[in-house]
């Protein structure tokens, strides 16, 4: 089993998505682990996005992801990292697949409704910037037969 880390964005919040995104990832088969609402800081948000601090958006995502409070979330599953990335889809919600959360509801790559870890390196980073291991709740679901079989 593998754990990722998700955060319906501040577009998701403002457009009244949050209970059809978190609702995606349940009907998959993933496991909610954690999850709470958090107003990120300008601190923890150069943190998160550190990879993108010489890029000219630097601030602009920083500013839109702080509009307003988020949902962090914990999701586990077989594979769960490249599951959440390719339920996701692609970056530029213009771009990204139908069918895809981005490409169902984005129309911007700004605005792009979540953000998902994308390897098992920046999950454990990720899930440790925004939770305690006290908010990592390790229950069985009872369908974990009827999910994955003989996997
Ligand atoms: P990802 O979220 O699909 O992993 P990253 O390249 O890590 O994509 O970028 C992080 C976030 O920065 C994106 O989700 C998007 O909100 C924003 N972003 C990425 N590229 C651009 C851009 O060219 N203009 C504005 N925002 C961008």
């Amino acid at each position: 089993m593998e754990k990722t880390l998700v955060i319906l964005k501040p577009c998701t919040v403002q457009r009244g998505l949050i209970g059809e995104i978190v609702s995606r990832f349940e009907k998959k088969g993933l496991r909610l682990a954690g999850m709470k609402m958090t107003w990120l800081t300008d601190e923890i948000l150069s943190e998160h996005y550190a990879h993108l601090k010489e890029k000219p958006f630097f601030q602009r995502i920083k500013d839109a992801m702080s509009v307003c409070p988020v949902i962090v979330c914990c999701w586990e599953g077989v594979g769960a990292i490249q599951v959440v990335r390719t339920l996701a889809g692609a970056t530029n919600g213009r771009n990204a697949a139908p069918g895809t959360i981005r490409g169902d509801y984005s129309m911007s790559v700004q605005e792009n409704i979540v953000h998902a870890s994308d390897s098992p390196e920046t999950a454990a980073m990720e899930l440790k910037r925004f939770f305690n291991d006290t908010e990592i709740y390790d229950y069985k679901l009872n369908n974990l037969l009827s999910l994955y079989a003989n996997d």
